[in-house]
């Protein structure tokens, strides 16, 4: 059996039912936020959050019931996915890799209130490096003042760079580019256009 062909499998067991993880959570716990030119008041991580009922932890295979497509409909159209289409391509990210989708769980009503995707491209360029691309942010916006959309943003950032890439890149909406520059991110000038080619009826 060769390395590719050998799926990882992280599970935590949750009230006894065991709960998959889609990357190893353990990589969250190691992050330095001081890495970081975000400013959080008060001090808060990965790790330690601020809330003892909150967590930050990879995407788990459970999520389908704890609110995650719905927490996603607040940024974009999801659409009607099934379980079993959940499963699926939860499935197909744990197997591809590169797939690093991070929650943030309100654990005393079972809810994810925040997530955040990081996903890496293998390059050639640099050496053979890898790039990050920051996808998918959303919280909840009834949980003002607890920071959540930078803790969310921060952990992925500094995960891209834990793994090895030379750079993490966004698209955004103009109104958050405040936003993310105070998190660190750069308009670089001359090079800063995202740019779409929308394709009717995708299969
Ligand atoms: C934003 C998101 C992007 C998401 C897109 C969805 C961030 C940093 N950017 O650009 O990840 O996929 O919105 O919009 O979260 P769409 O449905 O118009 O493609």
């Amino acid at each position: 059996m060769v390395n590719q062909d050998i799926l990882i499998i992280w599970i935590k067991y949750q009230d006894g039912k065991p709960s998959e993880y889609l990357y190893s959570p353990e990589i969250l716990q190691r992050l330095d936020f001081n890495k970081s030119p975000a400013i959080f008041k008060p001090k808060i991580s990965a790790a330690q959050p601020g809330e003892d009922w909150m967590v930050v932890r990879p995407l788990q295979r459970s999520d389908y019931d704890k609110g995650f497509l719905q927490l996603l409909s607040q940024l974009t159209n999801v659409g009607n996915i099934s379980r079993k289409l959940f499963d699926d391509r939860f499935t197909k990210m744990k197997q591809s890799g590169g797939y690093y989708v991070t929650v943030i769980e309100d654990t005393r009503v079972g809810k994810l209130i925040g997530a955040a995707t990081l996903t890496i491209e293998q390059k050639f360029i640099h050496n053979c490096s890898l790039r990050g691309r920051l996808e998918d942010v959303v919280v909840n916006d009834t949980y003002r003042g607890k920071q959540l959309g930078k803790l969310i943003v921060v952990t992925v950032s500094l995960l891209a760079q834990e793994l090895g890439c030379y750079k993490m890149s966004l698209d955004c909406k103009d109104k958050l580019i405040k936003f993310y520059e105070s998190l660190g991110y750069k308009m670089e000038p001359g090079n800063s256009n995202a740019m779409n080619m929308r394709f009717d009826d995708p299969s």
